[in-house]
């Protein structure tokens, strides 16, 4: 059961099926031992990023997933980015009609698995002064794949990322801003602890200003690596979530290191930690 206070949230983590030039990712290339890993680590699912929605089979993670008893939380899809050069804020249409196309395929994707779809680094970056061209060009596509996500029942997770990687929303504010603004009843806010590091002043007003909005959460730590092998300061993050009462997802989306095995063991064993009581 999930839908109690937050220490109830489902705990995921995020794998790669294929190599992947985005790194926090654990297993990359190896799906079957992340699942594996999952699995023992007492995690109630996965968050998968994918390049694209065909690059895995769909039958296959069908019978791992109830192999190992796991569920697909999230599908992210920055990677489209990070290798392709693929936005949905591209300057050029054709490349904006693309990242649209993939979307819905991951949305296709998420339907079949009842998952949510991240629109995170998929965003990518204008040069360097957003045009407002551009800008609104960009929206009306993320309204675009929102839209038909909102027809197929699917979430849409819009993710803050620090300045170092995109300049389209990088504060929890400007997220939830465009969300309010935008209405739709299927899109909700992905809060990044690692990203928050970098551009909240405040984690625990901060979220709280988001509450309305909150639906998924990442936890890596101050380095990038498993919560509790950094400085962040995940008590007052979580004192945060359980004040408003969070139940959506909580996912380690953090670097193979020291290995993969390592940092899902620390994952799953930092999740597991965590009460209501005391943090
Ligand atoms: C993805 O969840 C993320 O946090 C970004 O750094 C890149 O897409
Ligand atoms: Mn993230």
């Amino acid at each position: 059961m999930h839908d109690g206070h937050p220490a109830c949230s489902a705990k995921i983590v995020s794998l790669s099926p294929t190599p992947s030039t985005f790194g926090p990712l654990l297993f990359a290339g190896d799906i079957e031992a992340g699942f594996e890993a999952a699995a023992a680590g007492g995690f109630d699912g996965v968050e998968l990023s994918l390049l694209s929605a065909g690059q895995i089979e769909y039958a296959r993670l069908e019978s791992l997933l109830a192999e190992y008893g796991l569920k697909v939380y999230g599908i992210a899809t920055g990677q489209s980015y990070y290798a392709e050069g693929i936005s949905l804020f591209a300057p050029d249409r054709a490349i904006r009609d693309r990242a649209i196309e993939k979307l819905r395929e991951h949305v296709d994707l998420a339907c079949d698995l009842d998952a949510a779809v991240i629109v995170g680094g998929i965003r990518g970056r204008l040069p360097s002064e957003p045009h407002a061209s551009s800008l609104s060009a960009g929206w009306d596509a993320f309204r675009d794949v929102a839209q038909y996500a909102c027809g197929k029942n699917v979430t849409i997770l819009l993710e803050p990322i620090n300045r170092y990687e995109t300049n389209i929303v990088n504060t929890l504010e400007q997220g939830a801003e465009i969300i309010r603004k935008l209405a739709f009843p299927n899109v909700r806010l992905l809060a990044d602890a690692f990203h928050m590091n970098i551009e909240e002043a405040l984690f625990y007003e901060s979220l709280m200003d988001v509450s309305d909005v909150l639906g998924y959460m990442h936890f890596a730590d101050s380095n990038r690596w498993a919560p509790g092998f950094g400085h962040t300061d995940f008590g007052t993050i979580w004192r945060a979530l359980c004040d408003m009462d969070y139940r959506g997802p909580i996912g380690i989306e953090v670097l193979p290191l020291p290995t993969d095995e390592a940092a899902a063991r620390q994952g799953a064993r930092f999740l597991h930690g965590l009460s209501c009581e005391g943090g």
